[in-house]
């Protein structure tokens, strides 16, 4: 398997759970400005969608979008408990974060990375980060990650995405438990092995 990843970004979830699952895999990074990978590869004629993280399978199978590509390493080492089985119930509480991150946490984060975005529009998406932020550290205050006592892959896309915070000038502080949760998380050795591979630590 190979990740296209870019460094600090989302695929950096896609990134941990890869770690965490202990499988054997490559990566290569992705210019996102030229769309050019460190082998000088078109990416987008490797994903006509231009964006990281995308898989790809020893089948030559390109998947893509960090939630499916998060469950599909998961699945591939069910003793890992990365996700719940599919038929628990469980499993859709985990899909059910997991969008939440992805569209009501991600999504109003990238405005701010986004140099066409305009003032009103990144306001906009600062309120609505800041409710939904209050929301998730109120959840996780009596809990140690998402799904409870277990990490999960959920766990390693919101320690992504909160990871933004501190390039926005976001101060998680106003919500304790989120700083708790991720030095909780920032502390495995499977997060800290993708961070040094992508030179953030
Ligand atoms: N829906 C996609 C969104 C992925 C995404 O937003 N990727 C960003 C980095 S965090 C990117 O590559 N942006 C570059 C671009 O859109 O051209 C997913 O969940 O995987």
């Amino acid at each position: 398997m190979k990740l296209f990843y870019k460094a600090g970004a989302c695929s950096l979830a896609s990134h941990i759970v890869l770690e965490e699952s202990g499988l054997a895999y490559e990566t290569e990074a992705v210019d996102l400005k030229t769309k050019v990978t460190t082998d000088g590869a078109d990416f987008t004629r490797i994903n006509a969608k231009g964006y990281v993280p995308a898989l790809l399978l020893d089948s030559g199978e390109l998947l893509t979008e960090g939630p499916a590509i998060m469950q599909y390493v998961a699945d591939q080492v069910p003793a890992k408990h990365l996700a719940p089985l599919a038929d628990a119930m469980t499993r859709y509480r985990l899909q059910s974060w997991l969008t939440f991150i992805g569209t009501e946490l991600h999504k109003n984060f990238s405005p701010f990375f986004n140099p066409a975005a305009s003032s009103d529009w990144k306001a906009a998406a600062l309120a609505s980060l800041e409710r939904r932020l209050a929301y998730t550290a109120q959840y996780l205050d009596d809990k140690q990650f998402l799904l409870g006592d277990e990490f999960s892959i959920g766990d390693a896309y919101l320690f992504t995405v909160l990871g933004w915070a501190q390039h926005i000038d976001l101060d998680l502080g106003k919500w304790p438990a989120l700083p708790a949760y991720q030095a909780r998380v920032g502390t495995r050795p499977g997060v800290q092995a993708a961070m040094k591979a992508e030179g953030l630590i």
